[in-house]
């Protein structure tokens, strides 16, 4: 894989030797300072779709505001930096630092009087573990009443002039597949390589606490729909998988405090019966509970609570819905009841555990880090294209077949064009179960075990001898006398990528 980098590196510099004007000089070293930065992961998807939230669970910070304001407006980049800083990069080109405050919740960033249709993009940079491999890139909603604000969003993902694309990949949230999502997905692509391409595309079933009305089985709920998801063929064609999420769990788990941990033991200290009663609804959770009301019967038609005895203020009760979630609440107190988390850190394993950002951190390493070189040269590859597009000259019709050389001879992207070619119902392999084929070019991840459907401690000898046997039944598969072409040509890939599996495990 540095290979492969190497060769893009070598392909930007020639770029730059060959062009002379100086915007196309600017663009092509932008790209060649990206080939060594983090992988720029963008989430994206409708207005409300749980974005910052994400955002902030991935991190373990809350750094990203998640209700409405000028900054959710604005394409906002969280990166690692050694010392705190927020900068403002403006539509006129140029930019200039933000004063930024920040007490126990999100980022307060000042726009110091300007507009945020002024503001291009803000860069916030953390000091902070998780941002050191990826630059998480929070986007505005798409689709919004407001179309300048989804404008601006789907103009950072899909620029159709020839700008670079500026993410590598995207995590897509979408709460219940629609067809604006799938629209959405299917202009995320950008060129012949990324046509419909999966590899840099996750779909996340977003607020997935929220599934079955937040019912204590939610989570198992959404991971069947998200199951359905992943077998849909239109979707199969536009991102790798489809995971259930829920944020807001995450990031309360990732944020959790004392006072409300607290809150939340008082809470299950009171009568079973009363507690049943109050967790009917979020709004019976929340309601007020004067001596009015007290016994009165309910709107709802559910069975009158002794409101009155309820030693938790409405108050805190609607602090406890925000940040947990009626999911999260009736996950917690039946916990704390029956002993099982004695303390705040407790609980937030058992939030985070239940939330699905275990896997989904596990997936970006295993589907995006592991990939990082591949997903990078990709975009630079796309950003080259893009930039030498309105050129004729010798030079660059040079730079545009080495372009073709590299995409054509690197394995890496051979296996992505079977993969999509796989996926677009083009190759079919008789007698081979996609899932085999798919595991094998690296959807489940890039190491040996993974790609063989092996546990991760697996023995290397087993190791060894199941790749030898993928070896052996790939060649015999390609070397059939009535293997069609794209049978033998998918054969040739699949061995190389066992070969190269082979020479890892050494
Ligand atoms: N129950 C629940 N609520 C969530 C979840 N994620 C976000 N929310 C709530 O949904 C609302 C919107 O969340 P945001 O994270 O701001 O969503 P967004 O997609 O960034 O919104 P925009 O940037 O305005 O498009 C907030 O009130 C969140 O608390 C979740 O996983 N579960
Ligand atoms: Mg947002």
């Amino acid at each position: 894989m540095a290979e492969l980098t190497e060769q893009v590196k070598h392909l930007v510099a020639r770029a730059r030797e060959l062009c002379a004007d100086d915007e196309t000089q600017q663009g092509l070293a932008a790209v060649e300072r990206r080939l060594d930065e983090p992988l720029r992961v963008a989430i994206a998807g409708k207005v409300k779709a749980g974005k910052s939230t994400l955002l902030n669970a991935l991190v373990g910070e809350q750094l990203a505001k998640t209700d409405a304001g000028e900054c959710t407006k604005i394409v906002t980049w969280y990166q690692h930096g050694h010392t705190y800083r927020v900068t403002l990069h403006m539509t006129d080109g140029t930019s200039r630092p933000a004063r930024f405050s920040r007490e126990s919740g999100p980022i307060e960033i000042d726009l110091g009087g300007a507009a945020a249709e002024q503001v291009a993009r803000i860069v916030v940079e953390w000091p902070t573990k998780r941002l050191v491999d990826v630059t998480l890139i929070d986007t505005p909603g798409v689709a919004s009443i407001n179309s300048s604000v989804s404008d601006r969003a789907l103009a950072f993902l899909t620029p159709d002039d020839d700008r670079p694309v500026e993410a590598d990949a995207v995590l897509y949230l979408m709460r219940h597949m629609h067809a604006d999502d799938l629209s959405f997905l299917e202009s995320f692509h950008d060129d012949e390589l990324a046509d419909a391409s999966p590899i840099n595309a996750i779909g996340l079933l977003s607020r997935a606490d929220e599934v079955a009305v937040g019912r204590p089985d939610a989570m198992r709920v959404a991971e069947r729909i998200a199951a359905r998801y992943r077998t849909d063929e239109r979707l199969r064609k536009l991102c790798q998988t489809v995971l259930p999420v829920g944020g807001l769990l995450a990031e309360t788990a990732a944020t959790l405090t004392q006072d409300e941990f607290e809150a939340l033991q008082q809470l299950a200290d009171h009568d079973r019966k009363q507690l049943d009663g109050l967790m009917l609804s979020a709004d019976r959770f929340v309601a007020d509970t004067g001596p009015a009301t007290n016994r009165a019967s309910t709107a709802d038609g559910g069975p009158a609570v002794d409101r009155q005895a309820c030693t938790v203020p409405p108050l805190v009760r609607r602090h406890l819905l925000d940040r947990f979630g009626l999911f999260g609440v009736r996950v917690a107190l039946p916990l704390i009841r029956q002993g099982r988390v004695a303390t705040a850190g407790d609980l937030a394993k058992a939030l985070d555990s239940r939330s699905g950002i275990v896997a989904l951190r596990e997936d970006l390493l295993e589907r995006f880090a592991n990939r990082r070189d591949v997903l990078r040269a990709r975009s630079a590859l796309v950003s080259v294209d893009r930039l030498l597009a309105g050129f004729s000259s010798g030079a660059a019709v040079e730079i545009g077949s080495e372009i073709e050389r590299i995409r054509a001879g690197a394995h890496a992207f051979a296996e992505i064009r079977l993969l999509n070619d796989c996926r677009r119902g083009l190759v079919t392999l008789g007698g081979v179960e996609d899932g085999e084929l798919e595991r094998l070019l690296g959807t489940a991840g890039t190491s040996p075990a993974a790609r063989l459907g092996l546990r991760s401690d697996a023995e290397p000898c087993d190791l060894r001898a199941a790749l030898l046997a993928e070896i052996e039944k790939w060649r015999r598969k390609g070397a059939h006398p009535l293997a069609s072409k794209d049978v033998t040509d998918a054969a040739s890939v699949l061995v190389r990528t066992c070969e190269g599996a082979l020479a890892d495990l050494h």
